[in-house]
């Protein structure tokens, strides 16, 4: 049993909090990382799609020292492994076109997970367009695009990431997103996987949070309504209890 199917085994559906080290100070981060264990969020998550190996390092430090509930690392590159973290989300960008979001970022990181004793979690990422203008996680990651209404093709994706033994997928429609992953798509996602699935991007109120768990979420995602609006996570994090 892999870490995430723990906690999901004795919790139920889960809450991650993403802090992205870049729209905030450090402090500023530790700040949000200990609000966010108080209402109950399972773990933090730290990363962004254009922070550096540096603030990353900063934030990780400043949020082990102002919570105590794990710290995920959610890397966009090798340079974002922070000894500091528990975890490391060893992404595999599953839709991504360019090599190295495939494998060529992972294999300068991999050696120093071992060094900084930091414990990967094996994770498919799977991007989807929901907005009508792409996400900056889109245009990052260079995705071969996936239309919302595409059930068959990230059922496609997820399946292969499953087969490659993955712990887990992430349907991901980015940070701000306009719209959530359609609910359709999760279910047909989760139905075919049975690994814990990972939901984020757009997730901003009480509702969708509760149809994306509904629809076979293990662990949902939020990262902006932390930042913006304290209150609502408040709200999200206890109706998915
Ligand atoms: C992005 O899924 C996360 O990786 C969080 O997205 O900022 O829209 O909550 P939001």
């Amino acid at each position: 049993m892999n870490v995430l199917e723990k906690w999901i085994q004795q919790k139920g559906t889960l809450h991650f909090t993403l802090i992205d080290p870049d729209k905030q100070t450090p402090a500023a981060s530790g700040e949000l990382a200990g609000k966010a264990e108080i209402l109950g969020s399972t773990a933090i998550m730290v990363g962004g799609s254009t922070a550096g190996a540096e603030i990353t390092d900063e934030c990780v430090n400043a949020i082990k020292d102002s919570c105590s509930i794990p710290v995920i690392l959610f890397p966009n590159a090798a340079g974002g492994v922070s000894p500091a973290a528990d975890f490391l989300f060893f992404m595999m960008l599953m839709n991504s076109k360019d090599p190295r979001f495939l494998t060529g970022e992972q294999m300068n990181a991999a050696p120093h997970l071992e060094k900084f004793g930091v414990e990967p979690i094996p994770m498919g990422y799977i991007v989807v367009s929901t907005s009508k203008e792409p996400t900056t996680v889109e245009k990052v990651g260079k995705v071969d695009r996936i239309a919302p209404d595409d059930v068959e093709k990230a059922v496609a994706y997820a399946l292969t990431a499953k087969y490659f033994g993955m712990a887990c997928v992430y349907l991901e429609a980015g940070s701000g997103a306009e719209k959530p992953i359609p609910v359709e798509m999760i279910k047909a996602v989760k139905e075919k996987i049975r690994i814990p699935l990972i939901v984020g991007g757009g997730i901003r109120d009480v509702e969708s949070a509760k149809k994306v768990a509904d629809a076979g979420a293990d662990v949902i995602v939020t990262g902006t309504i932390a930042e913006k609006n304290p209150e609502m996570l408040a709200k999200i994090i206890k109706a998915l209890r």
